[in-house]
């Protein structure tokens, strides 16, 4: 299929969650795990506020430590995660690959996978039987999105909107379509106000008519 065409002076942005768990492995655990190994930890790519990122994302690519059998992890339906057991930290290299149909490139990312509590979440951590939580915010940014991208994330929205942006050009389709929601979303707010309005006066009306004379 050939790319189509670019949505000029527009912007996509959608936020999405790299991080990792671990927890000390039990003494029961230790005795079945690998030698060495301490913990047990998972990468992960999420969806913010359980959105289902499968809608646009094929795959995700994991990179681990060498030190691992079959490093390269290729994950392609939901969850987006790998879980394994290990004694160390280290660097990993995450590779976003979008629907084909978006023609988008993927994206690499890197995550340092975090064992053993840290920072200002330390002694929580600790307290929470060594319970360590790393997560990074990322947002993905399409610059002028392929038209079928557009689509996929107008189609998708999440949260309190698509996470679209258009620089204003008059006789622009995609702007001008979202013109037209601006003025639709402040056509309800009026309203809403308005409504808001009259039941303030009616309740005002009301309170002054029972209001005793001032003799
Ligand atoms: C370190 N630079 O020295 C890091 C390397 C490697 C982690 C950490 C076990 C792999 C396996 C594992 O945890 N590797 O045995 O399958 O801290």
């Amino acid at each position: 299929m050939a790319p189509g065409t670019r949505v000029s002076k527009c912007q996509i942005s959608r936020p999405i969650l790299i991080g990792n768990d671990a927890k000390p492995l039990t003494p029961e655990e230790r005795a079945h795990a690998h030698t060495d190994h301490t913990h047990t930890w998972r990468i992960f790519v999420e969806g913010v506020d359980g959105e289902d990122i499968s809608k646009w994302i094929k795959k995700v690519v994991f990179k681990l430590h060498d030190t691992y059998n079959n490093s390269t992890r290729s994950i392609e339906s939901l969850p987006f995660e790998v879980i394994e057991t290990g004694w160390g930290e280290f660097d990993i290299m995450i590779r976003i690959f979008f629907m084909p149909e978006t023609h988008e490139k993927s994206l690499t990312f890197y995550h340092r996978l975090k064992l053993h509590p840290y920072g200002p979440r330390m002694e929580e951590e600790k307290a929470a039987g060594g319970l360590v939580e790393s997560v990074q915010y990322e947002e993905i940014v399409f610059n002028e999105p392929f038209e079928y991208t557009y689509k996929l994330f107008s189609e998708n929205p999440i949260g309190d909107g698509h996470g679209l942006a258009v620089e204003s050009e008059p006789d622009h389709p995609f702007s001008q379509q979202l013109e037209q929601d601006e003025a639709d979303k402040m056509e309800l707010a009026l309203q809403h106000v308005k409504n808001l309005t009259d039941t303030y006066k009616q309740q005002l009306n009301e309170l002054q008519s029972q209001r005793l004379p001032v003799s």
